[in-house]
């Protein structure tokens, strides 16, 4: 399986040293700004998702060709040739970097509107979590506000560093880092598909995550498969019930496995309720719509 991965974000998220990281396991201190975009493939092997007998143990290649892109603000434009036909796209945002939440926001919004890719995976990363040490603890704000993103405090420090009344003063800048929950709730509220978080510098979640991907995808080429074998069982159960000319109670069995909230039952319940004042007699119950199997099926 052949799968093309973008990833947007701010300028200097880490978006290249995830890709370099997920690609030929580095990390570059001094990794520099991308100019329009760069290109990386990784193919990677797995088991296949064992919810299919038919399927068990076998290996299944995926194949990531990834467009890392540019995160400056003058690249933006040219953004959307590498996300319109994105099966997977990876919006990254810096962990002690606010500004690059709200940049993550606007592009989720953009992918929403324009992906072509109307099923594509949408996922949101923070990135940059080896920042976050537990001494940072009470820096993760849930909520922006002006008072506390950049607040800078004042220290006073002697001349070996350590902190001392009435010595000079020195302005230092206080890092906010963005909460998780903060971040999963705008990827529940703009439709993500995974919220998750990374260290391009540790390697800390970036192997796990687009594993993560590669198994959701063959989970929904399985779930489409189904559902093809689904439908076209149900083609043929449908074409047998009406070449026999069964009577009304059995040919309302066979509408019931037609998945609900269609247009097809909603015109069948209609013509079952018009049958059923008609033919009360020979009304039977079926249990077809109870029975899980003939449920509609989900996409993951
Ligand atoms: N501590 C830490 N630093 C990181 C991490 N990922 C990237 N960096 C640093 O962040 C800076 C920017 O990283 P890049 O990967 O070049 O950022 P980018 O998102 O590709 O930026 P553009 O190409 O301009 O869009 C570099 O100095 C990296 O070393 C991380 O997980 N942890
Ligand atoms: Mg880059």
């Amino acid at each position: 399986m052949k799968t093309k991965v973008v990833l947007l974000g701010d300028s200097g998220v880490g978006k290249s040293c995830i890709v370099n990281r997920f690609a030929t396991n580095t990390f570059d201190i001094d990794s520099r700004v991308t100019v329009g975009a760069a290109f990386v493939a990784r193919t990677i092997e797995m088991n296949d998702v064992n919810d299919d007998t038919r399927d068990v143990g076998k290996e299944r290649k995926v194949k990531f060709e990834i467009w890392d892109t540019a995160g400056q603000e003058r690249y933006e434009s040219l953004a959307n040739l590498y996300y319109r036909r994105a099966h997977v796209a990876l919006v990254v945002f810096a962990l002690d970097d606010e500004k690059s939440f709200e940049k993550a926001r606007f592009w989720i919004k953009e992918l929403k509107e324009k992906c072509e890719k109307r099923d594509a995976l949408i996922i949101l990363c923070g990135n940059k979590m080896d920042k976050i040490t537990d001494e940072h603890e009470d820096r993760i704000v849930e909520n922006s506000s002006k008072n506390n993103f950049n607040r800078r405090r004042k220290i006073e420090k002697g001349n070996d560093g350590e902190i001392v009344e009435g010595k000079e003063e020195e302005e230092e800048e206080e890092t906010i880092f963005v909460s998780m929950d903060r971040a999963e709730r705008m990827a529940n509220e703009l439709g993500c598909h995974m919220c998750v978080t990374s260290s391009a510098k540790t390697g800390e979640g970036v192997e796990e995550l687009f594993f993560e991907v590669a198994r959701k995808l063959l989970q929904r080429e399985k779930g489409g498969r189904r559902k093809t074998d689904a439908t076209n069982n149900e083609a043929s159960k449908q074409k047998k019930t009406r070449n026999t000319n069964t009577s009304g109670a059995r040919a309302n069995a066979e509408t019931a496995v037609v998945p609900p909230r269609t247009r097809d039952e909603e015109a069948n319940n209609a013509t079952k309720k018009k049958k059923k004042k008609k033919k009360k007699k020979t009304a039977t119950t079926t249990g077809g719509e109870s029975n899980p199997s003939r449920r509609p099926l989900h996409d993951t």
